[in-house]
């Protein structure tokens, strides 16, 4: 099977991109806060969030821009453990995603579940980096790169679609590369 997308093309590095400024990172103030429609809201440090089971995950990264990285190496706690910590209610159908400085993005609990969808705090064997999204963001392999919201502070659970930054601004919601759903008609 083909393993570039349609209509993208292989680069070598990994570009940073992202609307506005790197926001700082201070580990006294950060947290990480999950809340909603679920049983047990929780707000976790830095350190906390090192305490959870770690998963590591190799995968590609495509942006709807049209460059696309192999084998990327990812490591943090995958979203459906972070889930599994706050128990959705059953009226839970999608999560909104917000990261400092204001982006947001949304998807379907079915889509977020999936194995392969990790908070990240790191690439390559090394601390993610700030400008790649440091010190956690989100990644969501089988999506757009717009989906793996940088500089996660906030997940809410909901139950109708939320739309985010780029969904807002003419971007597809599905976001999937295969069907090269880029943009919302
Ligand atoms: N907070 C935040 N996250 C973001 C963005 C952004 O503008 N702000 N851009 C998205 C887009 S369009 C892409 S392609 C990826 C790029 O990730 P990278 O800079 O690590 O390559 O980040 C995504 N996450
Ligand atoms: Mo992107």
């Amino acid at each position: 099977m083909e393993r570039l997308p349609p209509n993208q093309r292989l680069t070598e590095d990994f570009p940073v991109l992202h609307f506005g400024a790197v926001p700082v990172f201070d580990k006294e103030t950060w947290d990480f806060r999950i809340e909603g429609l679920v049983e047990n809201p929780v707000t976790l440090s830095y350190d906390g969030v090192l305490a959870l089971e770690k998963t590591a995950q190799v995968s590609d990264f495509h942006c709807v821009v049209g460059w696309s990285r192999f084998d990327l190496k990812w490591e943090g706690v995958r979203f459906s453990d972070v889930a599994k910590l706050v128990g959705p209610k059953t009226s839970a159908r999608f999560a909104t995603i917000e990261a400092d400085g204001g982006y947001t993005t949304s998807l379907p609990l079915v889509d977020l579940m999936e194995p392969d969808v990790l908070f990240a705090y790191s690439l390559d064997d090394k601390p993610l980096e700030v400008a790649h999204g440091g010190p956690l963001r989100l990644v969501v392999p089988k999506k757009y790169g717009y989906k793996s919201a940088k500089w996660v502070r906030r997940v809410v659970f909901t139950e109708e679609l939320v739309p985010g930054f780029w969904e807002e601004r003419g971007y597809s919601s599905g976001a999937d590369p295969w069907k090269e759903e880029r943009y919302s008609y």
